[in-house]
């Protein structure tokens, strides 16, 4: 039985990749950090067939210890400060996190596990203003964000530890992939639990910030097997991951807007508080690679993917009522 260690296992990736790996027999190992609460929402289905352990990214001590008592054949590093807009308000606790945190996993395995394979999850906010259309793997990084550029970090150590000390070490750049399970900040899920909450008469408007930013928006749980794919590879290799579409803000308000017959102009204002510092314009994957070389290709469609996750929403208010 195969050994798999999750970083980032309450988050919506993390409790995907979970379902996933169980499925396929492994034993989950999940780092979970110390709170006063249990923010396991995303797994509680799954609690008591996973093991959960307890470290932080930010403690180089506690991620030695756990890589060192698990001995994962693979490790996912997912967890991250994730949502773009805190990473200006809280722009060096994005870095620990998000970038240095990748080094701090990285010297866990190669102390602890150098035979492990490791998995980081980088992503297409590292190509922010553009050089090329679509991104694909040889795509100069231009990031638009101290999120973006930790995440920038995260990747090239990821190579620089491959290529250093031989670790089979992979960068996955994923792009946007939502779901139910998204968290609510997010601009998707946030159209969707809104639009749940205006057809049942609970809100009456949606304040958003650009809606013109264009995104290459999948499924998130097509995008964990592409994770999964990546380290049974012979030899470690960095991949491209989206669907090759590119759809607005605005288009995603459309679509889910009209999955309940409304009609998004009536309900959606826009609000300077949620433009950013400085945006990314548009983003469009070239997934050749990933199909030619891991054999993924994403299975939810854009359309598919609103309808599903706006039915989630209107259940999930419907439920208690
Ligand atoms: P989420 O924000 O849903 O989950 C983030 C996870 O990281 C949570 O489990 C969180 O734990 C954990 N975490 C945060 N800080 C720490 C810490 N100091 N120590 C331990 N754990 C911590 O993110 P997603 O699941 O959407 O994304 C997974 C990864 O993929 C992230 O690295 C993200 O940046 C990256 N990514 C995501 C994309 C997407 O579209 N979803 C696209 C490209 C990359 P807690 O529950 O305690 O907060
Ligand atoms: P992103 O996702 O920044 O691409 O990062 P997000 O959904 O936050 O923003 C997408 C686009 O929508 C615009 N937008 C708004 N965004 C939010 N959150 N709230 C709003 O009200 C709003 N109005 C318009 C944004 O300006 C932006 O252009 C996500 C995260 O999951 C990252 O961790 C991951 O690395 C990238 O995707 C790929």
């Amino acid at each position: 039985m195969k050994t798999a260690l999750i970083t980032g296992i309450t988050g919506q990736d993390g409790s995907y990749l979970a379902e996933l790996l169980l499925a396929k027999g492994y034993r989950v190992v999940g780092v979970v950090r110390r709170s006063s609460t249990t923010p396991y929402e995303r797994i509680a289905h799954l609690v008591d067939r996973v093991e959960l352990v307890s470290a932080d990214l930010l403690d180089q001590t506690s991620l030695t210890d756990v890589v060192h008592e698990t001995q994962p054949h693979e490790i996912y590093n997912l967890a991250a400060q994730s949502f773009v807009q805190t990473s200006w308000t809280q722009p060096v606790l994005t870095g620990e996190f998000t970038a240095l945190g990748v080094t701090r996993m990285l010297e866990a395995m190669r102390k602890a596990a150098p035979k492990s394979r490791f998995y980081q999850a980088s992503s297409s906010e590292q190509f922010g203003k553009v050089i090329e259309t679509p991104q694909r793997e040889s795509t100069p990084f231009y990031p638009r964000s101290p999120y973006g550029v930790a995440k920038v970090y995260g990747h090239w150590i990821t190579v620089n530890y491959r290529e250093s000390f031989n670790l089979f070490a992979v960068s996955g750049i994923l792009f946007n992939h939502e779901s139910p399970r998204r968290g609510l900040e997010f601009v998707t899920r946030k159209i969707t639990d809104a639009v749940a909450r205006i057809k049942l008469g609970l809100q009456h408007e949606l304040r958003l910030g650009n809606l013109e930013a264009r995104r290459d928006w999948g499924f998130a749980g097509d995008y964990v097997d592409a994770m999964w794919r990546m380290l049974q590879l012979d030899e470690p290799d960095d991949f491209v991951i989206g669907t090759g579409e590119t759809y607005s803000v605005r288009e995603f308000c459309i679509a889910a807007f009209g999955a309940v017959d409304l009609d998004y102009r009536d309900y959606v204002r826009q609000d300077e508080k949620f433009f950013r510092p400085a945006e990314v314009d548009l983003l469009v994957a070239d997934p050749s690679k990933a199909e030619q070389k891991l054999g993924w290709t994403p299975t939810v469609p854009f359309a598919e993917l609103v309808r599903m996750m706006v039915a989630a929403d209107l259940a999930r208010y419907e439920r208690p009522r």
